[in-house]
């Protein structure tokens, strides 16, 4: 399989940007038939064309309404790749470690979050998912709760991105900050903006955030012994 794939992720990518959902849902169908991996679906074909969605509304062309739908056919195709996402995942059965996950206050954006969440599972991970619009004290309060290695959190919008900020410093009052480590991602955060705000790390996507958990949960071992 190489290049001869293309047409089908670009079918794809286009069908949900021009939000026609039988045309994605079908191609998407047609890619899982054909043997295409389903994390190039999702990566390659799909991610795409919501970074495409999200310009449109920048631009005014589409509104509310189009990211929603756009946003729904999503979930739509997901249902279907997750359980063979999960069949393709490296390494189901080793215990890796928990993972407390959420989407920072004033934030509903959760299809990125999720996909992170799911396949920090698929790799071993216990991961604890908060939802959305979580306010920093929920997130301190579940690392107290739960104890977990690390600490995920997703902020897509310019606006709520400091509130991981937020998280980290009440971490850090109440005396947790050195009992987890914190990884953050979302479209509007870089590396940078993860060391400023004095995150651990930081992941482009969600094949990424697996490949720094674990580097993550590593060095909590190596820490701990
Ligand atoms: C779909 C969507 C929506 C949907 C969300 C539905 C849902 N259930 O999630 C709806 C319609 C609700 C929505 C609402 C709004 N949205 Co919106 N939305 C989008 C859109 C088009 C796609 C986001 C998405 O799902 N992408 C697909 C997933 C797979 O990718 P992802 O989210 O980026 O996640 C990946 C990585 O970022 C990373 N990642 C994500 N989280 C984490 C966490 C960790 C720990 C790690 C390591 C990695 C990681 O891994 C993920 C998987 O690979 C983006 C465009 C964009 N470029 O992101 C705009 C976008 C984020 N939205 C935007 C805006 C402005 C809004 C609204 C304010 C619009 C309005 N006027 O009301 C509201 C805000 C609502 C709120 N309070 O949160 C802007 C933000 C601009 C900015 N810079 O702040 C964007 C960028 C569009 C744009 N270009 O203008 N939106």
């Amino acid at each position: 399989m190489g290049n001869d794939v293309e047409p089908v992720l670009d079918r794809i990518r286009r069908a949900l940007v021009e939000l026609d959902e039988e045309a994605f849902l079908s191609a998407v169908e047609e890619a899982l038939q054909s043997g295409v991996p389903a994390r190039r679906i999702v990566f390659e074909a799909m991610s795409k064309g919501m970074e495409e969605v999200g310009k449109l509304f920048e631009v005014g062309e589409y509104f509310l309404a189009e990211m929603i739908i756009a946003a729904d056919m999503f979930k739509k195709a997901m249902s279907k790749l997750q359980p063979v996402l999960d069949k393709e995942a490296p390494s189901s059965g080793t215990v890796r470690g928990k993972v407390v996950i959420g989407t920072v206050e004033g934030d509903v954006h959760d299809i990125g979050k999720s996909l992170v969440a799911s396949m920090l599972r698929a790799a071993g991970f216990e991961v604890v998912d908060l939802g959305v619009d979580v306010p920093a004290e929920r997130f301190v309060e579940a690392v107290e709760k739960h104890r977990p290695h690390i600490l995920a959190m997703s902020a897509l919008l310019t606006t709520t991105m400091k509130n991981m900020e937020k998280v980290i410093s009440l971490l850090e009052k109440r005396g947790l900050r050195d009992k987890v480590r914190v990884i953050i991602g979302g479209a509007p955060t870089t590396p940078e903006f993860a060391e400023k705000v004095g995150a651990d790390a930081w992941a482009r996507n969600a094949i990424e955030a697996v490949k720094k958990c674990i580097e993550l949960s590593k060095s909590l071992d190596h820490a701990t012994s």
